[in-house]
């Protein structure tokens, strides 16, 4: 799909890089839990503001993960890198321009299948990608059972399974993120 390299001059350590923070970007699609996990890691301040030149909210926070201060953005839910939407159009930029450490995928875990099309996107971009397996306690409760460990063999990425609303496997995220920053 040509998405290889489409992010990497963020990475880079020249003078086009605006990387000054650290950064953590939540993407997934809509009503998987993401502003959920956005609340489980930031605290006090949180900033809601219209992204600039757009009527789209974004918010804004701060995590303190072992000592290291980030900011935590949560963006509108997307579905694709191809934006066809406005709010897809903003979560691409963001990507693109405020340059996170790290990203979380947040998925709901019972539609894995069909989320992890993105997931490839995100990480044939050369971004670092945690993907998290949100809705753990419903996908249990369907009987669903997903092998975590081959899900990080095949995509050579760290996958950590949450229940969002309970705060489970929030430890185990947040220990992952700063291994990131
Ligand atoms: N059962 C269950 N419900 C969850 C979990 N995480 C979030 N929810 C619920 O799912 C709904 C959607 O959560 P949000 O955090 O608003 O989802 P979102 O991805 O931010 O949605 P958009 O901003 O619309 O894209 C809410 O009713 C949450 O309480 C979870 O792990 N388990
Ligand atoms: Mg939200």
């Amino acid at each position: 799909m040509g998405f290889k390299n489409l992010f990497r001059r963020c990475h880079k350590d020249n003078s086009e890089s605006i990387c000054l923070d650290k950064k953590i970007a939540l993407v997934g699609n809509p009503n998987v839990g993401k502003s959920v996990i956005f609340n489980n890691l930031t605290g006090m301040y949180v900033t809601v503001s219209n992204y600039p030149g757009t009527t789209v909210e974004i918010s804004k926070g701060v995590a303190k993960l072992d000592g290291k201060m980030a900011e935590v953005i949560d963006t509108p839910g997307m579905y694709s890198l191809i934006p066809i939407t406005e709010e897809e159009r903003i979560g691409r930029s963001i990507l693109l321009n405020e340059c996170p450490s790290v990203i979380l995928h947040i998925v709901d875990a019972k539609n894995l299948d069909r989320m992890l099309s993105f997931t490839i996107q995100l990480i044939e971009a050369g971004l670092p990608v945690i993907l998290v397996l949100n809705m753990m306690d419903e996908t249990e409760r369907m009987g669903l059972n997903i092998d975590i460990k081959k899900l990080e063999d095949k995509l050579g990425i760290p996958v950590i399974p949450t229940v969002g609303i309970s705060k489970k496997g929030m430890e185990t995220l947040r220990n992952k993120i700063t291994e990131f920053l």
